[in-house]
């Protein structure tokens, strides 16, 4: 599945009032300087760090540096020169990887639908030494690999330092300190929020190495995960505004917002996305019970639901046409229409609540019985007996039992073996990303499977920690770990936003452990 979209002459609908309320909600940023990497090494034999700078290099010499955590920030460095005069520019190849497998593969060979221009390699001559050399561009790392192009018969390289400035607007301080008995939960946790917190930037950003920018259901879970974490309600609530304020010209939410060098919405529209707008603001309310944004975002909240409820077929199903611009995971095949259906219920919910906090009850009816009527139509044109679970055109999809679990729309006691059933139906579409991993605990846990969902949790994202992550990643399925929808690993994002959920999700299994067994995990 390619996610590209040109629409010619493309006019966004912008709001300058909910535009210039996100402009005022703009975070400042917290720096943390990074002096000098943890380890080092010179043509892969190890070299103590405090060796570096009077390590002369020559050409084809290879210096590693390893921050010992993955940043996100700026990188200067600074360099001399060691022998006879300098007689030529020095010439350097510098590649910055948030893991190693990026520098084990080799840029030019890759040809995916995504630019190249996200990997992080600079090549550049420096006339003269000694220099400061600060590189412009904000990375996401916690490698550098220095590579000497060349320098000269006459002198060779020294590099002195190699300063790191991390930047985030997350705040480590507002973080209730909170540790798990389990090591591996605790180390899940500890990856989480470094996640979110590299995420949490001038707006919520989906990576910080690729697309630097805000998505609709990215978003809807950062928010999620601070909420029990950094609580950096002011940023999401410009998130919100950014959404709100431009639009496509007939109401409805684009998936991302580019912010820069002005706010302009993309031209396009995942329908699952602009659905997560209402569940996201419900969210939000819910946690700040702030009165103003629900005044101000309410009826762009409720249209998107209108919008695509409007285009529903006669028997009260979403369309071929919304399923195929809807997201819901990156399964190459996947029969989308129930999962979006899903969607849509939950956020219907999500609306008859807004209402309800709006002192608009009888709205608030209407989106109960909405979802009502859209339950029904999922299960008489999908739910078979025989399999035991949703069929979508001959599909077992796991995502569809997942998001019709969410929407409460599975027959009464049956959302654990259909979850079951798809997952071992051989040949049915499979979960490529945590994105869709955290919907499956989500139903996992709606489905009364607590421990399965803790099992789950332990053993996929955990199989990223023991993979060596320190962030988590964009895209994993552990059985294809090579695996891109981009044709090619070396763009996938490896500190992700919609994989930073766990920090939630443990806050839910440690509340119900206390509850049922009066224990902590
Ligand atoms: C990618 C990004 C982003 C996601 C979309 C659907 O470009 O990874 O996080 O929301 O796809």
């Amino acid at each position: 599945m390619r996610l590209i979209s040109i629409i010619p002459d493309f006019h966004p609908k912008d709001d300058a009032v909910l535009l210039a309320r996100a402009e005022a909600l703009k975070p400042e940023l917290i720096y943390t300087p990074y002096p000098a990497p943890q380890a080092c090494s010179l043509n892969g034999e190890a070299l103590p760090p405090e060796e570096m700078e009077h390590t002369p290099l020559s050409k084809g010499d290879v210096l590693l540096l390893d921050y010992g955590r993955h940043l996100v920030g700026r990188l200067t460095l600074t360099l001399d020169c060691a022998g006879s005069h300098q007689d030529a520019p020095a010439f350097l190849q510098l590649d910055l990887a948030e893991v190693t497998g990026e520098l084990e593969e080799n840029p030019e060979d890759y040809n995916g639908w995504l630019s190249c221009s996200w990997i992080q390699r600079e090549r550049v001559h420096v006339d003269q030494l000694p220099a400061q050399l600060p590189l412009e561009r904000r990375y996401a790392f916690r490698y550098v690999r220095l590579t000497v192009l060349d320098t000269s018969p006459k002198y060779q390289l020294l590099v002195k330092r190699a300063a790191a400035v991390a930047e985030s607007s997350a705040d480590w301080n507002a973080l209730e300190k909170h540790t798990y008995k389990d090591p591996m939960l605790q180390r899940i946790a500890e990856a989480s929020l470094n996640t979110l917190a590299d995420c949490t930037q001038l707006v919520l950003e989906d990576g910080p190495k690729r697309d630097r920018r805000l998505w609709l259901g990215d978003l809807a879970l950062q928010a999620l995960a601070h909420y029990t974490s950094f609580k950096s309600m002011k940023l999401i609530r410009r998130c919100l505004y950014l959404f709100a304020g431009s639009r496509f010209p007939d109401g409805r939410m684009g998936a991302n917002v580019f912010t820069e060098p002005q706010v302009e919405v993309d031209d396009t529209f995942l329908a699952d996305y602009a659905l997560m707008f209402p569940i996201a603001l419900r969210d939000y309310v819910k946690q700040t019970g702030d009165a103003e944004t629900l005044r101000e975002l309410l009826a762009p909240a409720l249209e998107q639901v209108d919008l695509i409820a409007d285009g529903l077929d006669g028997d009260g199903l979403v369309t071929a046409e919304s399923a195929q611009s809807s997201f819901i995971d990156w399964s190459d095949g996947l029969n989308r229409a129930a999962a979006l259906q899903g969607v849509l219920i939950c956020a219907c919910e999500a609306c008859a609540e807004l209402c309800l906090q709006a002192q608009d009850g009888e709205r608030s009816k209407r989106y109960t019985a909405l979802a009502e009527r859209l339950r029904g139509a999922a299960r008489r044109a999908w739910w078979s007996e025989e399999a035991g679970c949703f069929l979508i055109g001959g599909q077992a999809a796991i995502h569809s039992q997942v998001w019709l679990t969410l929407a409460d729309a599975m027959p009464q006691g049956r959302a654990g073996q259909a979850m079951k059933k798809a997952l071992e139906t051989p040949g049915a579409p499979e979960m490529q990303t945590p994105y869709m991993h955290h919907y499956y605990l989500m139903a996992l846990m709606r489905a009364g499977q607590w421990q399965e969902a803790e099992d789950h949790l332990r053993a996929y994202w955990g199989s990223m920690i023991e993979n060596g992550a320190d962030t988590f990643w964009e895209c994993w399925n552990p059985a294809d770990p090579a695996g891109s929808p981009y044709g090619g690993r070396i763009v996938n994002s490896y500190c992700h936003a919609w994989s930073c959920t766990p920090v939630y999700v443990l806050t839910l299994l440690e509340k119900h452990r206390e509850e049922e067994e009066g224990g902590s995990l």
